[in-house]
C-alpha cells in the first residue's frame, strides 16, 4: 500500500525533528491567511519549528492575490504551475520566479488553478538593499557542482555580497550525488522538482520524490544521491554572504 492510502491510519512519511524535517504532501494542512485573499498556502517550514525561513506552496482554488511580504522580510517567489504578475506588471510564468525585497512594496495578482513555492526570511543588508528581480530558470546557466557534470546547479540570484540569501536549482542525473556530506552552519529549505532518491539528514536516510520538502537547519549532516531513470532536481534555498555571528 503507498503512504497516501496507509494515510487513513495514521502513516505519513513526513519527520519533523529538532534540526531537520521532512514534509511529504499527504500531512500538509492547507490554511487560508488574511494577506493572501483567495489563496490556500501549506506552510512547510517556519521559525516555529526553529527554522529561520519560511517555505510555502501556494495553490490558489480561485482568482487569488498576495499583499507585499511583511516589513523587513524579503521574498522569493517560485512558480510550479499556471502564472502570477507582479503588481509592476512583471508576468511569471512556470519555472519563473522573482526576488522582492523587504519594503519593494510589490504584491501579486495569480490566476486560479496556479501554484508557487515562496521562501521567506528576515532580510540581512549590506549597503543598499538591492532592487527586485524577476527571471525564467531556463535563462540561468547551468555550472557543474565542484567538476562534476551529472550534478548541475543553477543559482537564480547574483552573488553580489548585497544579497544575503542564494536559491538555486539543482539538477541530479540518476545515479549522482553530492560528492560528500555537507556540513555547514547555513540552514536550507528545499522543495523536490522532479524524481527522487536518498536523502541523508543527520544520522537518518530518507526516500523522497518530487512534492516532498526538506528543512536542514544549521550543521546538519546533509548527503542526497539520485535514484531511479529519470534526472531528480530540487529548489534549494540557503543564507549566503553573512557570518553566522551577523545573525543574532
Ligand atoms: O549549496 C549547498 O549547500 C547544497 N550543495 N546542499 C545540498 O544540496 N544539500
Ligand atoms: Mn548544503
Amino acid at each position: 500500500m503507498t503512504t497516501d492510502s496507509l494515510a487513513r491510519f495514521g502513516a505519513t512519511r513526513s519527520d519533523i525533528r529538532a534540526r531537520h524535517a521532512l514534509l511529504t504532501p499527504e500531512s500538509h494542512e492547507w490554511v487560508t491567511q488574511p494577506d493572501w485573499p483567495g489563496a490556500e498556502l501549506a506552510v512547510l517550514v517556519s521559525p516555529d519549528m526553529g527554522a529561520r525561513l519560511s517555505l510555502s506552496l501556494v495553490r490558489c482554488p480561485e482568482d487569488a492575490a498576495a499583499h507585499p511580504a511583511a516589513p523587513g522580510l524579503a521574498r522569493f517567489v517560485f512558480c510550479l504551475e499556471g502564472g502570477a504578475a507582479l503588481s509592476d506588471g512583471t508576468g511569471l510564468a512556470p519555472e519563473s520566479f522573482a526576488f522582492l525585497p523587504p519594503g519593494c512594496g510589490l504584491g501579486l495578482d495569480i490566476p486560479a488553478g496556479s501554484r508557487l513555492a515562496v521562501f521567506e526570511w528576515r532580510f540581512l543588508p549590506r549597503g543598499e538593499v538591492p532592487g527586485p528581480l524577476a527571471g525564467s530558470l531556463a535563462g540561468v546557466p547551468a555550472r557543474a557542482l565542484r567538476g562534476d557534470d551529472w550534478l548541475k546547479v543553477q543559482k537564480m540570484l547574483p552573488s553580489d555580497p548585497a544579497f544575503d540569501f542564494e536559491v538555486n536549482v539543482m539538477s541530479f542525473r540518476p545515479g549522482a550525488s553530492l560528492a560528500y556530506v555537507e556540513t555547514h552552519f547555513m540552514e536550507h529549505g528545499l522543495l523536490m522538482l522532479d524524481g527522487g532518491g536518498v536523502y541523508r539528514l543527520d544520522g537518518l536516510w530518507y526516500p523522497v520524490q518530487a512534492g516532498d520538502a526538506i528543512w536542514m537547519g544549521p550543521h546538519v549532516p546533509q548527503w542526497f544521491g539520485a535514484l531511479g531513470r529519470t534526472p531528480s532536481r530540487y529548489l534549494i534555498c540557503k543564507n549566503y554572504n553573512r557570518s553566522p555571528m551577523a545573525r543574532a
